[in-house]
């Protein structure tokens, strides 16, 4: 690894995983090598902009819960009518998030900090699925956040995947939140069995759990925080599905894991290529999936 530039730093983060730590008169941010995982990102005078449960596990072969974890080679549930080997139950969101990254490449530009990721081994992927790819997360630390995941096709003939970048966004109270840019766009509900509906023309508010595929939208994404008095906006790249997602009160503990009232502190909002817009890459192409968040005061 070359000598990092002053303000990035890498060493033993929770768990005794390897964290990327990056403090410039910009920000701060810091990524895991397990997953390429972004746990934190904060601009100069706001608040953080991420959000990661005071109950995650930092442990090998498990996600962190919070940050932004990187679903691929597919989204939720592997699917079945794509090019993945069926085996034994199939993680949840593929397997990049709980599979080990190597820091490629570290560049500082004035105040801000491009690190680039790629997997350490291609061997957690061709157990569930034959794409001979190359993959890099490149993640630019400045008064924005900017995330991007570029998959390239190395094999000869078409691959066919999901991907999404799981972000979850910081906020005061997910009960008093808006969320604005996906006024009638077409969903797919997992609350209510994968049914099809389209978003009416009014922001989405949540009241219990909210669990929605936005496809065909390459729209950024505002979410409007009374309590913190700012608004986020997620500018997207190379996706035309949003996810939204917040479990509610009920399954929060039980089912997610969270600590009590933490799902009240974050919104998911997924820049994603899954459901029907999921990538077909030809050989010798690449696609580029990716977001640039910023805050501002309301
Ligand atoms: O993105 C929404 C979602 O697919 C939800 O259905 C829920 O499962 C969430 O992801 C969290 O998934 P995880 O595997 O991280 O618990």
């Amino acid at each position: 690894m070359q000598d990092l530039p002053d303000g990035v730093v890498v060493r033993p983060g929770k768990g005794q995983l390897d964290r990327v730590s990056v403090d410039t008169a910009a920000c701060t941010g810091e990524v895991y090598l397990h997953g390429a995982h972004v746990t934190a990102f904060q601009p100069e005078e706001q608040l953080p902009l991420l959000w990661v449960s005071s109950k995650s596990a930092f442990a090998p072969g498990q996600a962190i819960r919070g940050g932004i974890p990187i679903c691929f080679p597919w989204f939720g549930p592997m699917r079945t009518d794509l090019d993945f080997h069926q085996h034994e139950k199939p993680p949840q969101h593929g397997v990049a998030r709980t599979s080990p990254w190597r820091l490629t490449d570290v560049r500082r530009s004035a105040d801000a900090v491009t690190l680039s990721l790629s997997p350490a081994s291609h061997d957690p992927f061709s157990k569930w699925w034959p794409g001979k790819f190359a993959a890099t997360l490149a993640v630019r630390f400045a008064k924005t956040l900017t995330v991007a995941l570029r998959i390239e096709n190395r094999g000869t003939t078409p691959m066919r995947c999901e991907a999404a970048l799981h972000t979850y966004f910081f906020v005061g109270d997910v009960n008093q939140v808006e969320v604005h840019g996906l006024e009638g766009v077409e969903y797919v509900d997992r609350v209510r069995d994968l049914q099809r509906f389209k978003q009416d023309n009014t922001p989405i508010r949540f009241d219990g759990e909210f669990d929605r595929t936005y496809v065909n939208t390459s729209s950024p994404v505002t979410v409007i925080d009374p309590v913190y008095k700012r608004k986020i906006v997620n500018q997207k790249v190379g996706s035309n599905t949003t996810v939204v997602w917040n479990p509610g009160r009920v399954k929060a503990e039980p089912v997610i894991g969270l600590a009590p009232d933490e799902y009240k502190q974050f919104v998911c909002v997924e820049t994603a290529a899954a459901t029907d817009n999921f990538l077909t890459i030809n050989p010798g192409e690449t696609h580029t999936l990716g977001f640039e968040a910023s805050s501002e005061t309301l």
